[in-house]
């Protein structure tokens, strides 16, 4: 049996050139586009950071919704090419940098980051977002009182997600090898909140201090606001 062929060389679109303009929109608050913007800072990619107005306004969504049919940030522009989901934009901006480690270049460690970005897309980030939604941004946006029902749903989930996170990190300082990789930006800009949004966490310890490691780097602290 011949051996499966290692990870596919990737080329760009014969229309794309590399060197097209690449914008990324974004808004400090948003947790899914501050993973996307730590990529960029880790990676210290060419792309212009562009801030929007608030997108609850008339006028700034729909300049939003020309860009993402969804009405959401991150949305990134690379030339003509328009990317959103922010996990889609980590992946694209690693495979377009030359030497980065954040999206490994061998099969086992690449899916392996992917399944965690799965798992937070999926998972994870739904249940701190319901949190950090329903006991801060909603209060402070003014968008009515706070959900009882979907509050405490979030916070069992919270606590039997966080506990298989705590259980990977009991051995591991990083998610996925030995050093940072996108899955670290991931996961943890989804507990950008996690005071704020009463993220009942506190209980483990691991995933505590990988969080603490996390914010250390510079690519947090550049996003901290
Ligand atoms: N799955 C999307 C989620 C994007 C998302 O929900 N963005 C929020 C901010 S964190 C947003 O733009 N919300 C505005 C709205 O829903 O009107 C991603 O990962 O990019």
């Amino acid at each position: 049996m011949s051996q499966p062929s290692p990870v596919v060389a990737l080329t760009l679109e014969s229309t794309q050139a590399v060197d097209a303009p690449m914008r990324l929109y974004h808004h400090p608050m948003s947790a899914s586009a501050r993973r996307a913007v730590m990529t960029v800072l880790h990676l210290g990619a060419p792309v212009e950071l562009v801030e929007v107005g608030n997108i609850s306004l008339p006028d700034e969504r729909a300049k939003l919704l020309q860009r993402n049919p969804n009405g959401k940030i991150p949305v990134f522009e690379h030339g003509d090419f328009v990317l959103w989901e922010s996990y889609a934009i980590m992946q694209y901006l690693c495979d377009l940098t030359p030497g980065q480690t954040l999206y490994p270049a061998t099969l086992q460690a690449r899916v392996d980051v992917n399944r965690w970005l799965f798992w937070c897309a999926q998972h994870w980030s739904i249940a701190l977002g319901a949190l950090a939604w329903e006991n801060c941004m909603k209060g402070m946006l003014g968008m009515g009182e706070r959900d009882a029902v979907v509050v405490q749903r979030a916070e069992v989930d919270a606590v039997r997600l966080g506990k298989v996170l705590d259980d990977h990190l009991a051995t591991r300082t990083w998610l996925v090898g030995e050093q940072v990789t996108l899955a670290e930006y991931a996961l943890a800009a989804a507990l950008g909140y996690q005071e704020q949004g009463r993220m009942p966490l506190q209980q483990f310890a691991h995933l505590q201090a990988w969080f603490q490691r996390v914010q250390a780097l510079p690519a947090w602290q550049q996003t901290t606001f």
